[in-house]
């Protein structure tokens, strides 16, 4: 007799995608787009990678929870993510905060984004929940996070790495047992705890969550009857049952060896310019850490159909030329040459410019002569010719949002105000 083959645990789980989150140290990036709207990786955009991961991991239903500055999301979403099929028995729902069921207009906090929501969420009769956040780039297969849920018997797994306790004060940070049950949890320390064998390093959560779904809504409507909450995650829900139930840490890096993405334990909050210049610069490297270009997992987008990427040469028969660099479709790279640089779709670089370390947002033209060194540049900006930028970094940081590092972040209002 055949065995029936058991259905992996992801066809009965929903993706819940936090959408919501402004992402201010990103500046002027995000002055008219949500962070998970931001653009990432050439033709992508940030929450490309969290979508692609549900959906390459066999989830079928997803929901978006959206807030701040939404419309350039939203818009992306409905080009791009259209394709879920009711009579497949999937589901892609948006779900902007709109006063659903308490009088306030905005989701107080992240566990309110799917308090507020529940009604929509039940219906669908999810076994799992899987809480994602938008904002982060990574590649990994929710399955195994599922199947240690159900396996530990757990309320709540978490995802976790191992991140410099330095940096760990932005996290949520957690000590488990040998049993790797978590046994203590404190969101976001000031001087995070490190870990007992590796003291230098915390176990930091990736703020993405595994629940059933009749537990998750329990805890849910408890935290709403809490007038001392925040109906937050990180600072409510989780520390809740790490006091009350079990909450078992999921290792991000074990899943990456059991999902073949060995060479990839790549993790990045793009949250600040320089960790969004540096992750789009890493891809420029000669064997990236992120493979953007695996076929067994790829990562879906919205995204027209364009013309080929063009080089021509200049008047003085200089090339037009690209060194490690990625070129995306609509670009026309007339007589410039490009170092170590990232452009999106529809870029033009007009002749005897020069481009190093840049990462070029969609339709930004680039006068002649002008030469850019360390640069992020918005969406649809027009560089005027003979710009020099990464040259003085005194007249940068006056005229361009420079960070400390040296990276300038450029949009059209900053190009408007110069005088050249
Ligand atoms: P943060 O990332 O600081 O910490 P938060 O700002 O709450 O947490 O954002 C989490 C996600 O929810 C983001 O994707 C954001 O866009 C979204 N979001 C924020 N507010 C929202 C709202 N009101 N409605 C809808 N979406 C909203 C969390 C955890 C930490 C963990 C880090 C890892 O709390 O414990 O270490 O993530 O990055
Ligand atoms: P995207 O993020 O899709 O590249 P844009 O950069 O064109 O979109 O714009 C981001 C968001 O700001 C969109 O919601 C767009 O409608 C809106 N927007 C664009 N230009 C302006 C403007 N001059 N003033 C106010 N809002 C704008």
């Amino acid at each position: 007799m055949v065995e029936k083959r058991i259905q992996p645990l992801s066809r009965d789980a929903m993706a819940y995608v936090l959408a919501g989150g402004r992402g201010s140290r990103l500046k002027e990036l995000t002055d008219r787009r949500a962070k998970p709207a931001v653009y990432f990786g050439g033709k992508t955009r940030i929450i490309d990678f969290a979508l692609s991961n549900a959906l390459n991991s066999g989830i079928r239903r997803i929901g978006v929870a959206t807030q701040y500055k939404a419309h350039s999301l939203i818009r992306h979403l409905q080009r791009g993510w259209n394709f879920f099929r009711p009579e497949r028995n999937e589901s892609f729902d948006i779900l902007p905060a709109s006063q659903r069921v308490s009088e306030t207009q905005w989701y107080e906090g992240t566990a309110d984004a799917v308090f507020q929501n529940i009604d929509i969420i039940e219906p669908y009769g999810p076994e799992y929940m899987v809480i994602l956040a938008g904002d982060h780039i990574y590649k990994m297969d929710y399955e195994f996070m599922l199947q240690q849920h159900v396996d530990s018997g757990a309320d709540v797994t978490i995802g976790c790495l191992e991140v410099p306790r330095t940096e760990a004060s932005g996290f949520g940070v957690m000590h488990v047992n040998k049993k790797d049950e978590i046994i203590e949890f404190v969101e976001k320390p000031a001087d995070p705890p490190g870990m007992p064998d590796k003291p230098d390093f915390a176990l930091a959560s990736m703020g993405i969550y595994v629940f059933h779904t009749k537990f998750l809504m329990e805890c849910l409507r408890r935290d709403a009857n809490d007038p001392t909450s925040s109906r937050d995650f990180g600072k409510d829900i989780i520390p809740y049952i790490v006091k009350n139930g079990k909450a078992v840490a999921h290792r991000f890096a074990e899943s990456c060896v059991r999902s073949d993405f060995e060479r990839e334990a790549y993790w990045r909050d793009v949250g600040t310019i320089d960790a969004y210049w540096q992750a789009n610069i890493d891809l420029t490297a000669i064997v990236p850490e992120l493979d953007i270009y695996d076929k067994t997992w790829p990562i879906w987008s919205y995204a027209e159909i364009t013309p080929p990427a063009k080089f021509v040469h200049d008047d003085n028969n200089r090339r037009g030329s690209a060194i490690s660099s990625l070129v995306s479709g609509d670009c026309i790279i007339s007589g410039a040459s490009l170092h170590n640089s990232l452009l999106f779709t529809g870029v033009r670089a007009n002749s005897y410019s020069r481009l190093d370390g840049a990462v070029i947002l969609p339709n930004v033209k680039i006068g002649r002569r002008s030469q850019l060194t360390n640069v992020v540049i918005d969406h649809g900006v027009t560089i005027p010719e003979g710009l020099v930028v990464g040259a003085d970094p005194e007249l940068d940081a006056r005229r361009f949002r420079r960070t400390e590092s040296g990276i300038c972040l450029i949009t059209q209002t900053m190009i408007d105000k110069l005088e050249l």
